[in-house]
């Protein structure tokens, strides 16, 4: 599909803002939705909603299959081995907080290391920070080059045999930095380690298959790939979700239940407790055969040539400066960056005015901001609905900010 035939699939671009055509650029965010995931959504609620598993009526056995055969779809998007390792959950946020309370709980003592890196998500922090406190562990950081990306040299300096968990995002959230999971995952298993993969910004923008990268768990949002919020998956490998106890507990997860003892159902809903997200992972369903129409090796080639292009014609503005790997073939859609001393909140107030939709802030990654010695940045993240035209409307928007704050200094 072409880009401009991709752009009439999703109604909201359409629209001015401030009296400008809208250029929305924070997919990392949360991505917009193409009309077939919002008909899918429609759809289900206007013909089949019914609750799940429970059989006997036809509204209840469309609704079943809608659900399990977006679990279907899921498994075949990441290459995962079986449905049974694909658990849905509310999120990325979920996915990595089960894993530590489960997987971490059951596996991680005192003494014991769980290994990550400078980069990470708050998301992929503070669930390993809960688990090490509870437990007595230690928390190590990877250390970052100085382009944001990771050397597995360091890698290996910093994994040992007291490590248990290795948890890595996938792609950086801030500095577009794809990571070298295959390859790290390698060094964590030499060590007897599990890798967590934090797949938030890369599910959606590169093609992932769990059973190449050989990772342990893969977490992701459902809401970032042009599916629903409140619909996220963890992947894990069979024999590990087998031998871990849910988190929460109730409704649909259990097998049978006694006054005082209960056993649980077989993977994967022993992990999902309470009436399931059924909409939502039928719009993620739907959200996945859009992006296998259009074909994740073109999603990924279209955001390496923006990026390329946009870190070009945004390196021309002067007083900016551009975080993370200057190799635009390194990173995925993300270009992070500051004007001169201008306060990233008002830059992007002043782009808004222009209709052009950043993220200023520090990105849910304030370890990482320590580390870059900034308090926050701005950030334009780009998707399939974007074009050079939307790099271009953010130069002019810098530049028109550029003079505006000159002239207020
Ligand atoms: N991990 C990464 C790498 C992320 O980018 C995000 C969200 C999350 C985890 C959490 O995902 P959630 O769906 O559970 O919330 N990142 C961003 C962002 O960069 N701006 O807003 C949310």
């Amino acid at each position: 599909m072409l880009n401009q035939e991709i752009r009439k699939h999703f109604p909201i671009i359409e629209q001015e803002i401030n009296g400008h055509p809208l250029v929305y650029l924070d997919s990392a965010a949360t991505s917009q939705k193409p009309q077939q995931v919002i008909d899918a959504i429609r759809n289900y609620y206007e013909n089949d909603n019914s609750n799940v598993h429970r059989g006997v009526h036809t509204l209840g056995n469309r609704a079943t299959e809608g659900y399990e055969g977006a679990r279907d779809k899921v498994r075949d998007f990441i290459n995962a081995k079986s449905r049974e390792e694909i658990v849905f959950t509310r999120g990325t946020t979920t996915a990595l907080n089960l894993v530590a309370q489960s997987y971490g709980s059951a596996n991680v003592g005192e003494g014991d290391e769980i290994v990550i890196t400078y980069m990470e998500h708050h998301s992929n922090i503070i669930p390993w920070q809960q688990l090490a406190k509870a437990k007595g562990a230690v928390l190590k950081y990877i250390d970052l080059e100085e382009d944001g990306t990771l050397s597995l040299d360091k890698v290996k300096e910093t994994i040992t045999d007291r490590t248990k968990i290795v948890s890595v995002m996938h792609v950086s959230n801030v500095l577009g930095t794809i990571n070298p999971i295959k390859e790290i995952t390698e060094i964590a298993h030499a060590h007897g380690a599990v890798m967590v993969v934090d797949g938030a910004q890369a599910a959606p923008h590169i093609k992932v298959d769990v059973q190449s990268l050989d990772c342990d768990f893969y977490a992701f949002s459902g809401h970032k790939m042009g599916g629903p919020t409140g619909i996220g998956v963890l992947y894990g490998k069979k024999a590990l979700l087998n031998k871990m106890e849910p988190v929460e507990f109730g409704g649909e997860m259990i097998d049978f239940v006694g006054l005082h003892e209960s056993t649980w159902k077989e993977l994967p809903w022993k992990f999902e407790g309470g009436t399931p997200i059924i909409a939502g992972a039928i719009g993620l369903g739907a959200a996945i055969d859009f992006l296998e129409e259009i074909g994740l090796d073109h999603i990924e080639r279209h955001e390496h040539d923006l990026a390329a292009y946009a870190m070009e014609k945004m390196s021309q503005v002067e007083g900016l400066t551009i975080y993370g790997p200057k190799n635009a073939e390194a990173r995925a859609g993300v270009v992070t960056f500051n004007l001169s001393d201008v306060h990233p909140h008002d830059l992007a107030t002043v782009l808004d005015m222009h209709g052009v939709a950043v993220r200023a802030g520090h990105h849910c990654a304030q370890p990482l901001m320590k580390w870059l010695d900034v308090s926050a940045t701005a950030r334009a993240s780009f998707y399939i609905y974007n074009t050079k035209e939307d790099v271009d409307r953010l130069v002019d928007g810098l530049q028109v900010a550029k003079e505006y704050f000159n002239e207020v200094n």
